[in-house]
This record gives structure tokens, C-alpha cells and sequence, in this order.
């Protein structure tokens, strides 16, 4: 168990950059700000699939206040925010699947279905 909020927080958000990065890098593959290399996206996607279990466990009652955007909404509806993380993994795992394939079309359409979960849940729990 976490110390204190302050590690909880830290936990969380120590996953969401790896989550960032990993799928941000995706993205400039997919824009063709960088060449598509399928072994590597193919990484790229196992790593979101296995970060995107790890935030939940940071969400604990009272992390809503200090250094973090989460808004305290989350722990009113924490069974709605529980569905659309478990969301986000299921999207990240199909994603993750479709990769090991060098299908582009599979490929962007997983990734943008994984984006949305992304920005769904930010925009209903994250402050802007
Ligand atoms: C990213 C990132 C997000 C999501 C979101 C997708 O690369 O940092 O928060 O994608 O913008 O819509």
C-alpha cells in the first residue's frame, strides 16, 4: 500500500508518462513525423497495453487534492471511471494485438479506438 496520497499520485502519474511517451511515439509514426517501424510500434503497443493497468491503483480516496490534475469527480462516480480505465485497457490490449499484424488500416483504427478512451477520460475527469 501507497504511504501516504502525495506516493499515490506520484504512482499514477509516473505510469501516465510512460503511457504518453510509448503512445505518443506511436502517434508520430502514424502522422509520419518519424518512418513506421513495425517492431518497434509493435513494443511500442505491448507497453501500453501493460502500463495501462497500472494507474488505477493510484486513484485512492482523498488523491484528489495536491500536485495532480484528477478532479475529484472520480471517486463520486468511481464505478463509471473504473468502466471507462478497464475500457482503456481492453482498447490498449486489442491494439497491442493488431500490431504483431503490419496491417496499417487495423493498426490506425485500434490506435485512434485507444486515443479516444484516452481523451473520453480526461475530459470527463482530468482538469483542463
Ligand atoms: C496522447 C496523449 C493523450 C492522448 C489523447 C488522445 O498522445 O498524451 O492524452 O494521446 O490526446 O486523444
Amino acid at each position: 500500500n501507497f504511504d501516504d496520497e502525495k506516493e499515490a499520485i506520484g504512482y499514477r502519474q509516473s505510469a501516465f508518462s510512460l503511457i504518453a511517451y510509448n503512445f505518443g511515439d506511436m502517434g508520430a509514426m502514424l502522422k509520419g513525423k518519424k518512418p513506421f517501424d513495425a517492431e518497434v510500434f509493435a513494443m511500442r503497443a505491448e507497453h501500453v497495453a501493460a502500463l495501462s493497468k497500472l494507474p488505477i491503483e493510484g486513484f485512492i480516496p482523498g488523491s484528489d487534492k495536491g500536485h495532480t490534475d484528477a478532479l475529484a469527480k472520480i471517486w463520486q462516480d468511481k464505478a463509471d471511471f473504473d468502466a471507462k480505465m478497464t475500457q482503456f485497457q481492453e482498447n490498449a490490449a486489442a491494439l497491442a494485438n493488431v500490431a504483431k499484424a503490419d496491417n496499417q488500416d487495423d493498426i490506425k483504427q485500434a490506435f485512434m479506438k485507444t486515443g479516444k478512451s484516452c481523451k473520453g477520460c480526461h475530459d470527463a475527469y482530468k482538469k483542463d
